[in-house]
């Protein structure tokens, strides 16, 4: 592999200055040194930012696959490509090497063509995360057909939804799923949700739990037995650069999901390098990334990214508590994980548990760490700089969407010093911007602005499926000429990036622009504290003021809590300024979260503001019932 190594802190600034002066052939360098192609590219781009049109890499031809899988396989055929990591730490791991994954994939790919799976045809999945989940992605890779992975946690309705909206002709799933101490029956959520689908043809069906399940005649497969019969080989299809390779639905703050589309090439090269730089990726290290495959960078950074690289990357089918507290930690101890990648809910729900459970295991193999999702707040930030990368192991906070397709901002581990609550420097060919209300850029620092691109990069989302219209409204309107991110960010006197959470959740309060993350920074800080939100409410003489919804580690007399009250004021007086006092606090059990931990400040808004009449699509909430305990004691 001949990406362009990032050495140091000089050499980054070498590198990202040519690769903004000069894009085209700075990517060009990178797609024709580190893939095969059955035929490269006329032009490395064409784009039209007002009409949301991007190409890379035109009229090149290519299969992911091919690069995921068979060109390692001469040079690492033996080696591991997946380990899985079971729920039950009783059940053995199993070690699959880049020879066994092209049978696998090679087989499950013909079982689809069988199956009646086409180029171009879309296949909806919902499996838990076990190794058939990645071999059934890359199968549809392989031949062509466009996935859209379901994350197993959403409901029958949800499901529902994403399969009439990208009109997949077969659903692929599991009897059942293993999940710390319960068992998941997608079987049936999968029936309930896909009597109401027409398009679907055919449901494969994986064993993991052994359950009995209904198979419907003529719709319903058992999938082991169909993979016995089928050949080892299976020719890959000749991909254009620019074919769809998977849909992946993200949630719009209304109205339905966004299928956004990605395609082939630029998602390939663009995982590829950003998984080398980021993680400082080398031959024998174990990386492992917690997130679910059905989220993006499940996508992104279990399968893609490490798989282009030849690593060994590590699927787990289990859950941080499970178990016990310490199952995250014997896991990295056991495999001699290098690179651990994972979200600030995780870890702020383990700092809050005993030191003893990180401790007693060994995690000395550990070389970087990681952290994406949403803002990591600085006691979490230290928590697991100490705690975990016993602050030898860079700590890289990566700042990214679904919609670009991998890690924009990021610290690069050795090169770039890390900062708590900083994402840091852009990734070279990432041109981020600050603007104002008024659509300025803003030049100075330390103020809170709408975070745009100004240019494109090869994996940005191409359309959502099937209403370009909407892409162009959400992404390219506000700021025309610019990718709108839909976060706030301020930048610091280095040209570091903080990002300060979705710009609606800037709070303007007596003129004042107000990030939400770095006032529950404050409120963190105290002793008392577990975890909080703030979100804005409308106030006669401010504009807005803020209103607390804060988790306490243990819940206190009232005299006790009148006080934490006034310490957690006090704090964010110190911290942020007077200003972002908040004139409400309330103690709740929980938060409201999607089930890719990130807080809906949407139905806090709504509570604050006192309507609790409507909260909108609450589909991707995963604790319903803390929202009915928040309501009934509202302040
Ligand atoms: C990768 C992913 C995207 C949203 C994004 C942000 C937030 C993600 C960070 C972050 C602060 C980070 N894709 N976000 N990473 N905020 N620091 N390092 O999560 O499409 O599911 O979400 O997540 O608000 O817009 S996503």
């Amino acid at each position: 592999m001949s990406y362009y190594k990032i050495e140091d802190l000089q050499h980054y600034f070498k590198m990202y200055n040519k690769s903004i002066k000069e894009p085209k052939k700075f990517w060009d360098r990178i797609a024709d040194k580190n893939f095969t192609w059955y035929q490269k590219w006329d032009k490395v781009y064409e784009f039209d930012m007002q009409k949301a049109e991007f190409k890379w890499f035109l009229n090149a031809k290519v299969n992911i696959t091919k690069n995921c899988i068979d060109r390692h396989l001469s040079k690492r055929g033996d080696k591991t490509a997946i380990i899985f990591e079971p729920n039950d730490p009783n059940e053995e791991a199993q070690h699959i090497t880049y020879s066994d994954l092209y049978v696998r994939v090679s087989k499950m790919g013909n079982v689809l063509r069988d199956q009646g799976v086409k180029k171009g045809d879309r296949v909806c999945i919902y499996l838990p995360m076990i190794p058939e989940l990645a071999v059934v992605v890359l199968a549809c890779a392989r031949i062509g057909a466009i996935h859209s992975v379901i994350f197993a946690g959403f409901s029958s309705k949800a499901l529902q939804t994403r399969i009439i909206d990208c009109d997949s002709k077969m659903v692929i799933t599991s009897d059942g799923g293993f999940r710390g101490n319960k068992t998941i029956d997608l079987k049936g959520i999968v029936d309930d949700a896909v009597e109401h689908c027409p398009c679907v043809e055919k449901v494969l069906v994986v064993k993991r739990i052994n359950s009995e399940v209904n198979m419907k005649e003529g719709r319903d497969l058992w999938i082991e037995p169909l993979l016995e019969e089928a050949s080892s080989s299976c020719l890959a299809e000749i991909m254009d650069a620019e074919d769809p390779l998977f849909i992946l639905y993200t949630s719009g703050s209304t109205g339905k999901p966004k299928g956004m589309v990605h395609t082939t090439a630029g998602y390939m090269v663009y995982t590829a390098y950003t998984f080398k730089n980021v993680f400082k990726y080398e031959e024998n290290d174990v990386y492992w990334c917690t997130a679910d495959i059905g989220w993006i960078t499940g996508h992104s950074y279990i399968l893609y990214g490490p798989l282009l690289n030849g690593a060994t990357t590590v699927i787990f089918e289990g859950v941080p508590s499970y178990p016990t507290f310490s199952r995250f930690w014997e896991v990295i101890d056991k495999h001699k994980v290098t690179q651990f990648y994972t979200a600030p809910t995780a870890i702020r729900a383990l700092a809050k548990e005993s030191l003893e459970f990180v401790d007693n295991q060994d995690l000395s193999s550990l070389k970087v760490i990681g952290s994406v999702g949403e803002p990591i707040n600085e006691e979490a930030w230290h928590w697991y700089n100490d705690h975990v990368g016993k602050k030898k192991c860079p700590l890289v906070d990566t700042w990214w969407q679904t919609e670009n397709g991998g890690i924009m901002i990021s610290p690069i581990p050795f090169v770039t010093p890390t900062k708590p609550t900083y994402a840091s420097l852009p990734l070279p060919g990432i041109q981020p911007v600050l603007m104002d209300e008024l659509r300025n850029e803003i030049e100075e620092n330390q103020v809170v602005g709408s975070l745009c691109i100004k240019f494109p990069w090869p994996s940005i989302a191409r359309t959502i499926w099937r209403d370009h219209q909407r892409f162009i409204d959400t992404y390219f309107k506000a700021y025309p000429g610019k990718y709108f991110t839909g976060d706030g960010a301020l930048r610091d006197e280095v040209g570091y990036y903080r990002i300060t959470g979705r710009v609606d959740d800037v709070v303007i309060v007596s003129g004042h622009n107000l990030g939400t993350a770095p006032i529950e920074d404050a409120i963190n800080e105290h002793p008392a504290v577990a975890e909080s939100a703030i979100v804005g409410f409308p106030h006669k003489i401010k504009g807005n003021a803020l209103y607390g919804f804060v988790i306490l580690k243990e819940i206190g007399e009232t005299r006790i809590q009148d006080n934490v009250r006034k310490e957690i004021n006090q704090s964010i007086s110190d911290m942020v300024g007077p200003i972002a006092k908040l004139d409400k606090i309330q103690f709740v059990s929980g938060l409201p979260k999607t089930r890719s931990g990130k807080i809906m400040r949407r139905i806090l808004r709504k509570i604050a503001e006192g309507d609790l009449s409507n909260f909108g699509d609450t589909s991707t909430l995963l604790n319903p019932e803390v929202v009915e305990e928040i309501k009934n004691e509202r302040l």
